[in-house]
């Protein structure tokens, strides 16, 4: 086994989790909801060249293959988060924890999303370093998603863990997104967090569903998880009862304090066939390339690109990290001959 590469049969089993009862998979889709973890390993095995066929057969079905959706994020309540996930520089158990702020005011927030209209990205996503949002809190968020929608802008936010309640309230205010990942596999997840559980993240992602919020949910490639780790945590998101519409993939964004900063960096053709997995096993959905393009080539994109990514973050910080500056993003994309949408 080679450096780095964590071992699951020394692990200690861990709950499967389950889904909500209530949503019955929609079969008349077409869509497969039974993706085992062996399919997805199986797929992610293939020789290059036929998994980038599949890849592209599967999003030429659902899409148009120049199409680039352009996503802006904006940190709207930074760091100072009490949870503690390994990867993540706004948790306040780190040794030297960044500056923790408050809630942004709803005139900054809108002033960012105008920002982000005028250089040509069509939504808008606030991410909050929270464990779940107060309710006093939401209102103002609340407010914020309804001043993006009047823009003419796409909403999506990330706030942490909701009940019914509060995604009823987004909802309400017009929210057309709701990001919350599952981050890893189930197997893998207890070396990443502790204070939150796979299954308070499928609770939530269901409260999310029936609130009539489309889903974001996807996951980190580069936390020092196996390849079968990576196969289970696309075999997990394609057995939501339904397919999340956005999958984000990140790749780790290794930051100084956090317990991540020295992982082991990612073979770019080994993430490649996670984007491809998430494809062809979800191939209605958006499946977004996220954390992580700072760090790599222009051809490593176009390769994610060809994977079937259809979907980037946009702007020059992402929460608290770099990311590509916009002039670099639009250059490629039209090198490449796609567009943005
Ligand atoms: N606090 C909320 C939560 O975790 O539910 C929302 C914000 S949180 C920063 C959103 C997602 O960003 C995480 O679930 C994780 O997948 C991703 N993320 C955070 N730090 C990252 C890093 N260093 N590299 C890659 N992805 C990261
Ligand atoms: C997602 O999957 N990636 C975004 C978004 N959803 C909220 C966040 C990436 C954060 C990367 C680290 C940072 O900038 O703090
Ligand atoms: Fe908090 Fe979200 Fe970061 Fe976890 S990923 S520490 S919940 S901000």
């Amino acid at each position: 086994m080679p450096d780095g590469v964590v071992d699951r049969a020394a692990r200690a089993p861990s709950r499967a989790p389950s889904l909500a009862p209530s949503l019955a998979p929609s079969l008349a889709s077409g869509l497969r909801h039974d993706w085992t973890e062996a399919e997805v390993r199986a797929l992610m095995g293939l020789p290059f060249p036929e998994l980038m066929f599949q890849a592209q057969t599967a999003h030429r079905t659902h899409f148009d293959p120049r199409d680039v959706q352009i996503s802006t994020l904006l940190s709207i309540k930074t760091g100072g988060c009490p949870e503690d996930c390994a990867y993540c520089p706004q948790s306040a158990a780190l040794e030297a924890p960044i500056k923790a702020t408050r809630l942004m005011a709803v005139d900054a927030v809108l002033a960012e999303a105008r920002a982000a209209k005028a250089a040509g990205a069509s939504r808008f996503c606030m991410g909050a370093a929270w464990r779940s949002p107060k309710d006093h809190d939401l209102e103002t968020v609340c407010a914020m998603v309804e001043g993006v929608k009047a823009l003419g802008m796409e909403s999506c936010v990330t706030l942490g863990m909701l009940d019914a309640a509060q995604a009823g309230r987004l909802r309400t205010a017009g929210l057309d997104y709701y990001n919350h990942n599952l981050d890893t596999s189930p197997e893998f997840y207890g070396e990443i967090i502790t204070t939150r559980t796979y299954q308070e993240r499928l609770d939530t992602l269901a409260c999310v569903r029936e609130a009539g919020i489309n889903v974001c949910c996807g996951g980190i490639v580069g936390m020092g998880e196996t390849i079968d780790d990576q196969a289970s945590l696309i075999a997990t998101l394609a057995a939501l009862p339904r397919h999340p519409e956005s999958v984000p993939i990140n790749m780790l964004v290794r930051v100084a304090n956090t317990r991540l900063a020295a992982a082991e960096a990612v073979d770019p053709i080994d993430f490649v066939r996670v984007i491809a997995a998430a494809r062809i096993t979800m191939p209605a959905s958006h499946v977004r390339l996220s954390a992580g393009r700072e760090g790599m080539s222009d051809e490593t994109q176009a390769l994610c690109f060809l994977a079937g990514a259809n979907s980037i973050f946009y702007g020059e910080k992402l929460l608290t990290t770099p990311n590509p500056s916009e002039n670099r993003d639009m250059r490629l994309i039209a090198r490449l001959g796609m567009r943005p949408v």
